[in-house]
């Protein structure tokens, strides 16, 4: 079997971490590894399949040599450095949103668009988290029954902030369980530690922040459909890992409750969770580590005379929400001779 030279870069964060021990715990076939990151980690020691791989300064040419980089590093690095990998004929699988509207970079959720990928677009862009497990949720009733509208309201962890968002709401219960003053937010607009904030990013001028706006755009461009009309509300939680939605949806043909489920049923990468007489519902916190988008909750939407359901969806962020995601990624360029 082919093999391939990988580099990860933004390998010391939150997403990184988690991309390394998916191309291990997925068994991605693996040549060689470049674990890259900015200054502050150059010289740090991460583990790659059992064996010590010190972490190198992300470069313009560090893509030399390379098949695949999945890139974890924020914005601002992406824009720097992930052109020039994509230019060195690297595929550049990016978690940031510096790429995603582009209209000639693929935003590629495997399960939804996978036709995306081509061997000519070497700069990929994964969607946000959020956008991410609501797709694969959407695209069987998308095709079932199209889908016109959809309303979303989003209860996201403390991960998705990254490790400071860990660290934030970790020393707020800490010291709240100890009696002790409570540390000022920093990472957050207010106090997360037994709260919820209706703030994700900042606000956009029609009120929405860009975290919703993401969801509206970024499904669209993802479902191939210009026509689905998403508003999503998105609240931070304390929970620190895995986020949770709920969804209402409006299709142009009618949907039973019964029908969705045989739907999710037999869906991609959807496990459904749905009797709620004995209580099986889907929850952040059997979610974590778990490489499944979980739905429960379907029913039909009482207040609509329109072909309404509504449902609750909770999945891994840092997983398919990140890396897993990515990951597939670099899978299906590999299954479809891309790479
Ligand atoms: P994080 O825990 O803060 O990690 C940031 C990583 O980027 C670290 O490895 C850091 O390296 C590296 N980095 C920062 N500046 C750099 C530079 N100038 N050159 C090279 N490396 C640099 O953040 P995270 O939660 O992993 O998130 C990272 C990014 O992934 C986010 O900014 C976002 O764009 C994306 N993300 C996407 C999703 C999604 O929805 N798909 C979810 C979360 C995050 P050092 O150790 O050297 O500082
Ligand atoms: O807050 C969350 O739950 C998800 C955060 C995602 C995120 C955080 C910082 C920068 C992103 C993203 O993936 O959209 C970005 C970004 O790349 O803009």
């Amino acid at each position: 079997m082919k093999r391939y030279k990988v580099a990860v870069a933004g390998a010391t964060g939150a997403v990184g971490n988690e991309m390394i021990k998916m191309l291990e715990s997925r068994k991605f076939p693996v040549e060689s590894i470049k674990l890259l990151a900015s200054e502050r980690s150059v010289g740090k020691k991460l583990i790659y399949d059992g064996k010590e791989i010190e972490v190198e300064l992300l470069t313009k040419d560090g893509g030399k040599g390379v098949d695949i980089a999945l890139f974890s590093a924020g914005a601002t690095v992406s824009k720097e450095f992930a052109p020039s990998f994509a230019a060195d004929g690297c595929f550049v699988i990016d978690n940031s949103s510096a790429w995603r509207m582009e209209k000639d970079i693929p935003l590629v959720v495997p399960e939804v668009n996978p036709h995306d990928l081509k061997k000519d677009k070497k700069l990929i862009a994964n969607p946000n988290c959020s956008t991410i497990q609501m797709v694969v949720a959407l695209k069987p009733l998308h095709d079932a029954a199209k889908i016109k509208r959809v309303i979303v309201s989003t209860y996201q962890s403390v991960s998705g902030a990254g490790q400071r968002g860990i660290d934030e709401l970790t020393a707020q219960a800490k010291a709240w369980a100890e009696d002790k003053e409570i540390p000022a937010p920093n990472k957050f607009q207010y106090q997360i530690a037994f709260n919820l904030i209706p703030q994700i990013d900042v606000f956009t001028d029609n009120g929405y922040t860009k975290e919703e706006m993401k969801m509206t755009n970024e499904t669209k461009k993802i479902m191939g459909d210009d026509s689905i009309e998403v508003s999503a509300t998105c609240i931070r939680v304390p929970v620190f890992r895995s986020h949770s939605e709920n969804v209402w949806i409006e299709t142009e043909k009618p949907l039973s409750a019964a029908q969705a489920k045989e739907l999710f049923v037999k869906a991609d990468g959807i496990q459904l969770l749905d009797e709620p007489e004995s209580k099986k519902y889907p929850m952040p916190l059997f979610a974590e580590g778990m490489q499944t988008t979980y739905v429960g909750r379907i029913r039909q939407d009482i207040s609509t005379k329109a072909n309404g359901l509504t449902f609750w969806i909770v999945s891994d962020n840092l997983l398919k929400g990140a890396a897993l995601n990515a990951v597939q990624i670099a899978e299906t360029l590999v299954k479809n001779e891309i790479v």
